[in-house]
């Protein structure tokens, strides 16, 4: 049972410190005797959030997907949808993403103005999040399907205009993203320059593969870190990566001071 809105959870999180891990569930890959392994281990090892989505989701099995896995655990669940069709009143929110490292109209306003008449008489929380793709060695689903230019991996300077354009903009969060399966993920010191310039969450995934690299992210300043890829392989890796993610939140000022 969801009792603060998502959002308020993400910003409190980000302002006592708290790292927050995420599990992402592309609803085309799964089949349910795994999911529901999947799930034990996410409420075992602490799983905050589900996100839900895929670059490309062939088969129609949101609504049922959710379904089973509401009925499986009270994770919250957010669809990171690839598209206007990854639409279902039985997720908990939405992630109203803006491709803002593109320019690609469509991807930046277009679907938005679309959907935006459904979303609003939808129990939804629609949580608008600036969406900026980040080249990670190779062409990902999210790059192809998007028709948009990654940003370079080493131009830490684009990535951290951006993201400020972004809050300047009004947008709630940022998400930064390798795309599913990038093979080289987002590097520490490009999440440390934007995360350091912003005061909204920064979401941060693709490519994650080990609990290492997921808290050094943390580390470096990411306060929500997503992985599907590395977990649909190897679902054991749920718990090490909670453990690593959530050890490097930091203890609030006030409460060291007590
Ligand atoms: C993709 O950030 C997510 O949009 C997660 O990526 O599947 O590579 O972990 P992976």
């Amino acid at each position: 049972m969801v009792t603060n809105s998502l959002y308020t959870q993400f910003l409190d999180a980000k302002n006592t410190g708290k790292k927050k891990f995420v599990v992402l569930i592309d609803p085309d890959k799964v089949r349910l005797g795994k999911i529901q392994h999947v799930l034990e281990m996410s409420v075992e090892a602490g799983v905050d959030y589900f996100f839900i989505g895929g670059s490309l989701v062939v088969n129609d099995m949101l609504d049922y997907v959710l379904k089973s896995m509401k009925e499986m655990c009270n994770i919250p669940m957010i669809l990171f949808p690839g598209n206007s069709f990854q639409l279902s009143y039985k997720a908990d929110g939405l992630l109203f993403l803006s491709l803002i490292s593109g320019r690609n109209a469509d991807l930046l306003i277009g679907k938005h103005v679309i959907t935006a008449p459904f979303l609003k008489v939808s129990p939804l929380e629609i949580i608008s999040t600036g969406y900026m793709l980040i080249d990670g060695g190779i062409m990902t689903s999210v790059q192809y399907m998007s028709n948009t230019n990654p940003i370079p991996a080493n131009k830490e300077d684009i990535a951290l205009c951006t993201a400020v354009a972004g809050e300047m903009l009004g947008l709630k969060q940022i998400y930064m993203d390798a795309g599913s399966g990038a093979k080289i993920p987002i590097s520490e010191s490009m999440i440390s320059a934007v995360s350091g310039a912003l005061n909204i969450p920064l979401i941060i995934g693709g490519g994650i593969a080990t609990p290492e690299k997921a808290a050094a992210n943390a580390k470096a300043g990411a306060d929500i870190i997503v992985v599907g890829n590395a977990i649909e392989k190897d679902p054991q890796l749920i718990k090490e990566l909670a453990l690593a993610i959530h050890q490097q939140s930091t203890t609030p000022k006030f409460q060291a001071l007590e």
